[in-house]
């Protein structure tokens, strides 16, 4: 029997009003995302990789096949987008959300739209088995809240066509909260979702809640507390839950033409969901905070290499300067003396004027007068020494010029000044607007 129910749309014209929280995210998305000045951008422009916060928050609701997994999104998003039924009905993932336009994408689409999920291909057969339901509904929290329906878990004969405990377990830990729900029927202790759970409680143990649920159908009170009592004891059993006190709030979808006289928590759950919404609005606000910061200290600690590259490239300079100069100076300088030497006085003075000719005869003196004091055997090894020594010079000359660091060109120089300026005015006054605005929507909320 399945549920089949034409789609009616919950606000089919784009409501325009929206809550602060989802403004604060969708601007904090903006900042990052701009295309001029968007952080990530600047972020990368100085080596280093920022990631835009998201928009939404991931529920991941996951369960015994049947357990009212499919039933609870519709009811929260209050419109018939999942399937539901007694039958297998949901066999892959599907991410529910809202948008501007009822749309139903598949596995490469979904993808695309949610690329930080795009490892979950890692796990073989997948792919076809993932979609994306977009609902105009804005009911509830939904306009900030995306879901993750998950396949039916049973035990035994039944073959999945993929690793299902594995494709669970990794969408889990990117969720913000997993939702288990477990059943009052046979199912209730499937122990295919007793493994995933112990599984990804190793991990991220926090943000898994239990519920019961399908409440109204556990028959009367006592009934409803043994089988609680059957499911949190199958959950202390496992080394890696044995963390006693569980807590399972009973929750059903509230059926008007059904009353049930048994407690239903499951607005409990919605506040849940909103409890987590603000974390991640405040979360986000922080997040911004700090990349500004870390933006800010690369520019000026990139500005102050910089300022110490310029000094150690002057001194490398000079160091350059000198070995080439003297490598070049001292043959010329050498050679130089043996054609002055040859010259006489008269020809010198005529050549070079009597004043400069007096002081290359005093400098020809000093290194004739060296060399002839060098024994005449040993004249041809000190050219040799004396020729190398010119080439060390030289050598060295090169390796201090190609010691010296890049550095910063005036355009860029320019351009971090720009972004610095840019966080310091633009973003910064604007994070606190923002935090202000959350802060007034926590009074209002709350009535403070
Ligand atoms: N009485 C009662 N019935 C419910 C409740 N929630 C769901 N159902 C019914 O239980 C059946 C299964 O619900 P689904 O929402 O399809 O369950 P599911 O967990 O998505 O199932 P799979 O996708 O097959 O794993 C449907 O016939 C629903 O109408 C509830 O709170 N109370
Ligand atoms: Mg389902």
């Amino acid at each position: 029997m399945s549920g089949r129910k034409p789609r009616s749309v919950a606000n089919p014209l784009e409501s325009t009003i929206t809550s602060p929280s989802e403004r604060i995210l969708k601007e904090c998305h903006c900042l990052y995302v701009d295309s001029d000045h968007g952080l990530v951008k600047i972020a990368t422009s100085l080596g280093v990789r920022l990631l835009p916060p998201r928009k939404k928050i991931f529920v991941m609701i996951m369960g015994n096949h049947s357990a009212g997994k499919s039933s609870f999104i519709n009811w929260y998003a209050e419109e018939h987008i999942q399937k539901t039924g007694v039958a297998i009905e949901t066999q892959g993932f599907t991410f529910i959300t809202s948008g501007r336009k009822r749309e139903s994408l598949t596995g490469n689409a979904t993808l695309h739209l949610y690329p930080h999920f795009r490892p979950i291909l890692d796990i073989k057969g997948v792919m076809d088995y993932v979609s994306a339901e977009i609902s105009t509904s804005k009911q509830k929290k939904f306009s900030l809240v995306t879901f993750v329906d998950t396949p039916g878990l049973v035990d035994g004969d039944m073959v999945y066509p993929f690793d299902v405990n594995s494709a669970i377990t990794w969408l889990g830990e990117q969720a913000d909260l997993i939702f288990v729900f477990f059943d009052p029927m046979g199912q209730a202790l499937c122990k295919r979702t007793l493994n995933i759970v112990e599984k990804l409680s190793e991990k991220c143990g926090d943000k898994i809640l239990f519920y019961l649920s399908k409440a109204d159908e556990a028959g009367k009170e006592t009934d409803r507390q043994r089988v609680m009592m059957q499911i949190v004891q199958e959950l202390c059993r496992r080394p890696g839950l044995n963390k006693c006190g569980f807590e399972m709030p009973t929750i059903y979808i509230p059926n008007p033409q059904k009353p049930s006289r048994c407690v239903n928590q499951i607005d409990g759950m919605c506040q849940t969901i909103e409890k987590t919404i603000n974390q991640a609005v405040q979360k986000t606000l922080d997040q911004l905070e700090k990349d500004c910061d870390l933006i800010c200290s690369t520019i000026s600690s990139k500005l102050d290499k910089d300022r110490t590259d310029v000094l150690f490239n002057k001194s490398v300079r000079l160091h350059s300067f000198l070995c080439g100069a003297l490598g070049v100076f001292l043959p010329v300088l050498f050679i130089l003396s043996f054609i002055v030497h040859t010259l006489s006085k008269e020809q010198l003075d005529e050549l070079l004027g009597e004043g400069l000719a007096r002081t290359f005869t005093v400098f020809t003196g000093i290194i004739m007068y060296l060399w002839e004091w060098i024994p005449e055997d040993g004249q041809v090894v000190f050219v040799i020494v004396f020729g190398g020594f010119c080439y060390l010079l030289l050598f060295l000359a090169k390796r201090f010029a190609s010691k010296r660091n890049k550095t910063l060109t005036k355009k860029e120089k320019r351009k971090m000044a720009e972004y610095s300026d840019y966080i310091q005015d633009i973003v910064k006054p604007k994070k606190a607007k923002l935090y202000e605005w959350y802060l007034q929507q926590c009074a209002a909320e709350y009535d403070l």
